[in-house]
C-alpha cells in the first residue's frame, strides 16, 4: 500500500487571505492562480500495519513541525481508522518561505494517500480534500490558470485556460530562504480578527475575480497585470494593518518591485505578485522573460532566480498496489 505523487506549487493572482470556517478550512472568498511547471514536490505515502505511528521526512530530514498537519491530511483522505504511514516529501525549492510549498506538498500527499489506500476519487473530490489540508493546495489539482470558487458551503475548482493557450512565464526572485515567522493559517486569522481593512478586502474579491477572469478569457495581459498587482497590494495592506502587523517583505522585496516598475516603463509585459513571504514573482509574456530574469538577477539582495512556465495538475507517478 504505497504510492507516489507529484504536484506543482501554484501562485495566486487573485489571492486567498482569510477563512470563513476554520474547522473545515473554507476560504472566505474565491481565488485565481497559475500552476507552475518547473517547481515541484514529490510525496510518497506508504501505509504499513507494522508502524506504531506516522513519520514524515521532508527533503531527507525528520519533520516534526509538519507531521501533525500531514497526519490530519491522511485522516481526512483515508479516514481516522487507517494504518500508520511513512511519508517522504521532496521539493526542489525552499519550503515554508512564501513559495506555496504547502500547496504542492498537500496536493501531492492527497493524491498519493488516496492511491495508497486504494481509493479512486475524482479530481474535484481530491481538490476538496487537499483544500481542507491547505486552502491553496486545492488549486494544484488543476493545470494552468485555475479558479477556486467558494459557493454553497463548499469549494469547487476549475481550469480557466489551459497551459498551451496562454503560456506565460514566471520569474521568481528569491530574497530569503529562511522559513517565515508566522504561518499563513495563523496570520489569516490575525488579519480577520484585527485588520480594519479585512471586511473591505473580502467584499471586493468578487469584482477582482471577475476582472481577472475576463482578462484571462481575452488573453489581455495589461488588464490581468493591473488587477493582479492591485489585489496583491491590497492583501499586503490587510496584513500590514493587522495587530500585530504581518510584514513578510524585506528590503530586497521592495527593490524587486522597483525593478519590475522600471521594466514596465521600458515597455516589458511583466507584473509582480508577492505571497506570504519575501519572494517576488514576476509574471511575464514569454518574449520578455530573459530581460525580466536579467534585471531581477542584478537587483541587490536577490539570492537566487527560478524561472518557470505554467504547469500540469497533481498526478500519480507510482502506485505499488494494495
Ligand atoms: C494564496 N496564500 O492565495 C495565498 C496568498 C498566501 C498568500 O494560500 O491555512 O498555506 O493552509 O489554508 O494555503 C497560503 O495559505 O493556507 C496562501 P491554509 P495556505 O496563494
Amino acid at each position: 500500500m504505497q504510492a507516489t505523487a507529484i504536484a506543482q506549487p501554484n501562485i495566486a493572482l487573485i489571492k486567498y487571505w482569510g477563512k470563513r470556517d476554520v474547522d473545515r478550512n473554507l476560504p472566505a472568498a474565491g481565488s485565481i492562480s497559475i500552476t507552475l511547471s518547473d517547481l515541484y514536490t514529490e510525496v510518497d505515502v506508504e501505509l504499513d500495519a507494522d508502524l506504531t505511528g506516522d513519520s514524515l521526512l521532508t527533503n531527507g530530514i525528520a519533520d516534526q513541525h509538519r507531521l501533525a498537519r500531514m497526519s490530519d491530511c491522511l485522516d481526512m483522505v483515508i479516514g481516522e481508522q487507517r494504518l500508520h504511514a511513512r511519508v517522504t516529501s521532496i521539493s526542489n525549492f525552499p519550503i515554508a518561505a512564501g513559495l506555496a510549498s504547502s500547496a504542492s506538498v498537500f496536493a501531492a500527499a492527497t493524491v498519493a494517500a488516496a492511491a495508497a489506500a486504494g481509493l479512486s476519487y475524482n479530481t474535484q473530490k481530491l481538490a476538496r480534500l487537499a483544500g481542507q489540508a491547505s486552502g491553496s493546495a486545492a488549486r494544484s489539482l488543476f493545470a494552468g490558470f485555475t479558479e477556486l470558487s467558494n459557493v454553497a458551503d463548499t469549494i469547487s475548482v476549475k481550469s480557466l485556460c489551459d497551459v498551451l493557450s496562454w503560456p506565460l512565464q514566471v520569474v521568481v526572485a528569491i530574497t530569503a530562504t529562511t522559513p517565515k515567522a508566522t504561518g499563513s493559517s495563523e496570520a489569516m486569522e490575525i488579519s480577520r480578527a484585527t485588520s480594519p481593512f479585512y471586511d473591505k478586502w473580502i467584499e471586493q474579491q468578487a469584482q477582482d475575480l471577475a476582472t481577472a477572469r475576463a482578462a484571462i478569457e481575452r488573453r489581455d495581459f495589461a488588464s490581468l497585470a493591473t488587477v493582479a498587482e492591485h489585489n496583491c497590494l491590497k492583501m499586503h495592506s490587510v496584513m500590514w494593518a493587522s495587530r500585530p502587523p504581518m510584514v513578510y517583505w524585506n528590503a530586497a522585496t521592495l527593490r524587486c518591485l522597483q525593478t519590475v516598475r522600471k521594466l514596465q516603463e521600458a515597455g516589458h509585459d511583466v507584473f509582480f505578485t508577492i505571497d506570504a513571504g519575501p519572494q517576488v514573482k514576476a509574471v511575464c509574456m514569454p518574449d520578455h522573460a530573459d530581460a525580466v530574469r536579467e534585471a531581477l538577477s542584478a537587483t541587490p539582495g536577490v539570492q537566487e532566480i527560478m524561472t518557470s512556465g505554467l504547469g500540469p495538475a497533481a498526478r500519480l507517478v507510482k502506485n505499488r498496489g494494495e
